[in-house]
């Protein structure tokens, strides 16, 4: 091996012409060597890519570990609250060009690299995809990490460490398909294993109530969750923070040695099975909630372990002068979600079952009203009733009992509230707002509450409806009184007179967002209008309740990953005009960009960049699909989880209008009408998600036919949001694209309604109903009312007519039609949408022909995109809700 390396390396050495290396770079040469001979991967002859991809890689990790330590230990010493974002997902994707990126080591590494006879980007596309994530939810957490290490803030994530990722995506004929991702199989050179950091998770077991009261969980079953540590570098700072992902394995006692012995081999591994399937998948559902039973011990099993480990580092620093009430200001937990809910009966169960405290004293520190210190936060990222959790109370009773207790206390806590606020005079509000708001959905009241709200002719019962109007008194303790008094009450012949219907067809349930909204001190939504969305319609009645709780943090994403080194030759433009390189960390600098948006040099400069940016995607396709298209037709992309909200359709029936328009066309009248075209989809689709399926097999079957037709320049491989309006929480791609100065055409909706006021109206195709005339239109589409467009007929008649093949579309496209039994008669306005659509298309083609006019739109759009800067959003969450410092290493 030596040899071979010293050979390339004089090769290469003989090549240079200056023979001038850039600093550093011997000694990354021979670390890559160290790791090329001492941590080896492969056979000891070779040194290809994959071998050169895992020694590059291993050496990275020396320098990320030895900062990650000594932020580590500085944290430890300072004792500051520290923020820890708890994510189902983190979307981290390949990690070395962003690695030597942040450390600022790229030239070094490539130089390396290149003296070992490789090329740093063909190394670095050896690396497997760390897809531990579906989509916007899971990058966004994985932008945070980089904005918290790069702004220096005492922040930790943490997640699960699936041995599988998102599943790998083949096209077919029939469309999608779906393969493991085994992104392990070679081993993860970021992680680093922590066999001394582990915890039991329990799951099933009974409840007991020991002789002084305190409850215990017992008997069930026990795993161990192991930690797998990986440092994520800030950009130009030696803050390395960590994202501790938790990996299962059977408890020691667990293994059943017996039954080995005996030959009985499947009863030993049993338990190890059962253990170590809890990590074994990420779930592939994007906005879609499935009740299962894995995803719920997933959900526990991050919850507990990450909560164990907290409380753990809080007892630790705080050594002899430990005291629980501090908890709030030395500790913030953000819920990525509602999938992590359960780390609030948790944190609760711990602190009363394990150190003691009662729970009033526990609640008041996990929610902590009184103080401007917050413990645990709510981000909602969805209003899709579907994605909105919802777990059975009989599942939950049996694998977590200890925890239906206490959301129970939870559910009455917040019944007093209600009860507090709203009186009992009015019994039919009081029953709408319990029905709305409570924890527990169909499960009847408490006795002693609902016993309460009887007549008050008794004294003992007018006691108890004072009680419950003074929200902060109930404890464990007091639901004893409290039955003692009803029963007193019915002793004294007093009658109910109030009932709480529940439906005993339907099964008692958990509302995990409405759990997360009382026991969270804060609720935000990730774009301004889907904050009001979150404040006047989802959770209008909390609203009301708690205004304050309510917060609106639009979304960002970061400008290392998605411009500085994702497109290093427009980056390479924009210090120049900015005239620093500042911009990278400050984003606010991409505003002077305006002022040269006329600049004929910068606009020849931009246009440059960005045709060898479409020449190199112009090879990827070829490579990747075998057509070949052309880096002079407008390259039109729509990248994003296939959904019917997110309207993929709509696209695509505009692509299949405009084949048509052309097909009926003479050459020189299409020439005159349309500017050439490249369409490109990405985007996987959930593999039950019927629906999102046959989109994906359409937009294929279109590509297939349109691709091999010689009269159309038009292939189907401007950037796009097209949710109907009022779906799309915030989007987090619709910034990317603007950053990267592309042109979007989207409805006023997530975060499109900021970026195009950001950019300029005029730089931003706008088409379609706005969400407040969304619930009008569905009105009117099921009243039969709704006249579509002569176009959209016409184009759907084409599609049935079986020019894309004989896959049958008749369920596609009845689904946009009124028609029974065919879905949801248009749920998402397409048909209402289509005509503004294609207009709104037409005014792109016109604006592409004018390409002074369009580089101008495109720069200003990078321009204005400077609040997408997920740095923007980290300081929001640290000064608004997590109330954390920065602290920069000495
Ligand atoms: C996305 N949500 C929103 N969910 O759709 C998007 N859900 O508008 C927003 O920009 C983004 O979150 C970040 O805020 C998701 O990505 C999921 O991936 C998901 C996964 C599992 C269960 C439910």
């Amino acid at each position: 091996l030596e040899k071979l390396i010293d050979q390339s390396v004089q090769e290469e050495t003989d090549d240079l012409d200056n023979g001038i290396l850039v600093p550093d770079s011997e000694s990354v040469i021979s670390s890559i060597k160290y790791h090329a001979e001492f941590t080896p991967l492969f056979s000891l002859e070779n040194f290809e890519l994959p071998k050169a991809f895992y020694a590059t890689a291993q050496s990275v990790r020396d320098v990320l570990i030895t900062n990650w330590n000594a932020t580590y230990e500085f944290h430890e010493k300072m004792n500051v609250k520290q923020a820890y974002y708890l994510s189902m997902e983190f979307l981290q994707g390949r990690a070395l060009l962003n690695a030597i990126g942040n450390l600022e080591l790229s030239g070094a590494y490539a130089e390396a690299l290149r003296k070992l006879g490789h090329n740093l980007e063909d190394v670095a596309r050896q690396e497997p995809d760390a897809a531990l994530g579906n989509g916007g939810l899971g990058r966004l957490a994985s932008c945070f990490l980089d904005s918290l290490a790069t702004l220096n803030y005492p922040a930790w994530g943490y997640g699960l460490r699936y041995k599988y990722g998102l599943f790998k995506q083949l096209i077919t004929k029939d469309g999608q398909e779906e393969v493991a991702e085994n992104w392990l199989e070679m081993g993860n050179p970021w992680e680093v294993p922590r066999n001394d950091v582990s915890y039991p998770v329990k799951f099933y077991g009974e409840v007991v109530t020991g002789p002084d009261g305190y409850k215990e969980w017992v008997g069930g079953e026990d795993i161990m969750a192991v930690a797998y540590d990986v440092p994520i570098p800030g950009y130009k700072t030696k803050t390395t923070i960590n994202l501790r992902l938790w990996s299962t394995k059977v408890a020691p006692e667990y293994f059943d040695l017996h039954a080995f012995n005996s030959g009985d081999h499947a009863k030993a591994y049993e338990a190890l099975k059962k253990a170590e399937k809890i990590c074994y998948i990420l779930y592939p559902g994007d906005e879609s909630f499935e009740g299962k039973t894995l995803r719920l011990k997933q959900q526990y099993t991050l919850c507990s372990a990450s909560l164990q480990d907290i409380i753990a580092r809080f007892e630790r620093r705080s050594g002899k002068s430990l005291n629980w009430s501090e908890f709030p200001e030395k500790v913030a937990v953000q819920m990525n979600d509602t999938h992590p809910t359960l780390c609030i009966p948790e944190l609760l169960r711990i602190l009363m079952d394990s150190k003691g405290l009662k729970w009033k004293e526990a609640w008041e520190i996990t929610q902590r009203v009184r103080t401007s210190d917050r413990t645990v936060a709510y981000t909602n990222h969805t209003v899709l009733p579907e994605a909105l959790e919802k777990w059975s109370l009989d599942l939950l009773q049996e694998l977590l009992p200890r925890h239906v207790e206490i959301i129970e206390l939870i559910d009455k806590e917040l019944i007093n509230t209600i009860i507090a606020e709203y009186g009992i005079e009015d019994i039919e509000l009081l029953k709408e707002k319990l029905k709305q708001m409570r924890v527990l959905d169909n499960v009847e009241l408490p006795a002693s509450i609902l016993e309460s709200l009887v007549e008050p002719v008794e004294s003992p019962i007018l006691d108890l409806v004072e009680e419950a109007k003074s929200s902060e008194e109930v404890t464990e303790s007091a639901s004893e009184d409290d039955e003692l008094k009803v029963k007193e009450a019915k002793d004294a012949g007093s009658s109910t007179k109030v009932t709480f219907e529940t439906d005993p067809r339907l099964p008692k349930m958990v509302r995990m967002a409405n759990l997360c909204v009382v026991g969270g001190n804060a609720v935000n939504g990730v774009a301004e209008i889907h904050s009001e969305i979150v404040k006047n319609e989802v959770f209008n009645e909390f609203y009301k309740l708690w205004p304050k709780k309510f917060q609106n943090k639009t979304n960002g994403v970061t400008p290392r990953r998605w411009i500085s080194f994702c497109n290093p030759e427009l980056s390479k433009i924009i210090t120049k005009w900015t005239g620093t390189e500042d911009w990278v960390l400050n984003t606010e600098k991409l505003v002077e960009l305006r002022k040269f948006a006329d600049d004929e040099e910068l606009q020849s400069e931009w246009r440059k960049a960005k045709r060898n940016n479409k020449e190199k995607t112009v090879s990827f396709l070829k490579e990747k699909t075998g057509y070949l298209v052309s880096p002079d037709a407008m390259f039109d992309v729509q990248v994003k989880r296939i959904h019917e909200y997110k309207r993929q359709l709509l696209n695509i029936l505009g692509i299949v209008y405009r084949y048509k328009k052309m097909k009926e066309m003479s050459a020189d009248e299409r020439k005159e009408k349309f500017v050439p075209r490249v369409c490109i989809f990405g985007g996987k689709a959930f593999a039950t998600y019927i629906q999102a399926k046959r989109i994906v097999k359409f937009i294929t079957d279109v590509g297939a036919t349109v691709n091999r037709d010689p009269d159309i320049v038009l292939i189907v491989a401007a950037f796009m949001i097209l949710s109907t309006a009022g779906m799309e929480a915030s989007g987090t791609s619709n910034m990317k694209f603007a950053m990267n100065g592309c042109i979007q055409i989207g409805t006023l909706d997530g975060a499109n309604v900021e970026i195009r006021q950001e950019v300029g109206e005029e730089n931003f195709f706008l088409f379609g109903a706005e969400a407040h005339e969304i619930a009008g239109l569905r009105k009117e589409r099921s009243e039969g009312k709704f006249v579509p467009d002569p176009r959209f007929e016409e184009v759907k008649k084409y599609v049935r007519s079986g020019v894309f093949g004989p896959y049958n579309y008749d369920e596609l496209m009845g689904s946009l039609e009124g028609n029974e039994g065919y879905g949801r008669a248009d749920y998402f306005l397409v048909g209402k949408d289509f005509p503004a659509y294609i207009e709104c298309q037409e005014e792109v083609d016109k604006a592409y022909r004018d390409q002074k006019k369009w580089t101008k739109m495109s720069i200003l759009n990078t321009a204005g995109s400077y609040k997408f800067s997920s740095d923007r959003t980290i300081h929001q969450y640290a000064r608004e809700i997590w109330m954390i410092e920065p602290l920069v290493l000495p």
